[in-house]
């Protein structure tokens, strides 16, 4: 990857990490794949598309980039699944504390164990809302805890986990299941309330862990593990804006983007979505002032995992 560049070709003064409110980190991870191999092209395809969009937003009527967005270098060269969660925790965190909205382009989805990680450890009462097609909550695959299939296990015992747009799983992930804040696709497609619904359940500060199969697969085809009956465009920026609206989302990530030479439309979709979530968060708030996340760093006496009780057994 060439880190040279700027996210999305945007001028160098608005690229450079003091001035930026936001922060980028690809992490080009494909570790623990299991079937469709390729998410470590990721990043790379979703910055090329990114280079050629359009950088004004006609819906936000606003230029979300002169907020500043500074494009960290690629997380790579991982020798495990454990080393790579644990970089990825520390990498967030540190962009964190800047006080940066931060931001990740994955990747395989078990580069979020330490991006909600370090969320989780910044922000009080974290909901992480999880838009996926599968439930990932095994507490182990393949002999460990940091794979793709295990993404939001932790989430689930630490945090106020939601879980949209689920229509895939093994029996084995009922237990660790909580129906009440599961959004299963077959109900939303009956269901115009689902949003709704889903924000009511969130606290008010919540991170967004968005895996690209969550959509169709007739409009996101390039992903690793595609799953009929997905979400549309126009449905999920509802969500997303109405989330970005009543919440203070306080950094995603986007994951599992899969790119091959035929489907250019994928990596399109994935930079006009990051761009959307952006302008979304960015809307009201001046450009010309610094962004202040609020984080407060939970004291270190506090054992995480018990804030969010969930029927373990
Ligand atoms: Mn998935």
């Amino acid at each position: 990857m060439n880190t040279s560049k700027t996210y999305a070709g945007i001028p160098r003064e608005y690229a450079q990490l003091e001035k930026s409110n936001i922060v980028l980190i690809p992490v080009p991870y494909d570790g623990t794949s299991t079937w469709g191999k390729g998410a470590d092209k990721g990043p790379d395809a979703f910055l090329d598309a990114s280079e050629n969009m359009e950088l004004y937003d006609i819906e936000t009527d606003s230029q979300v980039y002169k907020q500043g967005i500074f494009l960290a270098e690629p997380l790579t060269g991982f020798e495990s699944p454990e080393a790579m969660v644990e970089a990825v925790h520390q990498v967030t965190k540190s962009y964190i504390t800047k006080r940066k909205f931060v931001t990740l382009f994955g990747g395989e989805h078990s580069i979020s164990i330490g991006t909600i990680r370090a969320f989780n450890e910044c922000f009080d009462n974290l909901t992480v809302l999880h838009i996926d097609a599968h439930a990932d909550l095994r507490a182990e695959y393949d002999g460990t805890a940091c794979n793709h299939a295990c993404a939001v296990y932790e989430a689930s015992k630490t945090t106020n986990l939601i879980q949209v747009g689920i229509r895939s799983m093994d029996i084995t992930e009922k237990k660790y299941m909580d129906e009440e804040k599961t959004f299963f696709a077959h109900d939303m497609s009956v269901d115009e309330y689902w949003s709704d619904n889903v924000i009511d359940m969130l606290t008010d500060n919540v991170f967004i862990t968005f895996d690209l199969d969550a959509f169709d697969p007739s409009l996101l085809p390039s992903t690793g593990t595609p799953e009929p009956g997905g979400l549309m465009w126009y449905e999920t920026l509802d969500f997303l804006k109405r989330v970005f609206e009543a919440k203070n989302v306080v950094g995603f990530d986007i994951v599992e983007l899969c790119p091959n030479e035929v489907d250019k439309s994928s990596d399109f979709l994935a930079a006009k979505l990051y761009y959307k979530m952006l302008s979304y968060k960015f809307k009201d708030i001046n450009e010309d002032e610094a962004y202040d996340n609020a984080f407060t760093e939970k004291e270190k006496s506090q054992k995480t995992g018990v804030k969010f009780e969930t029927n373990e057994d």
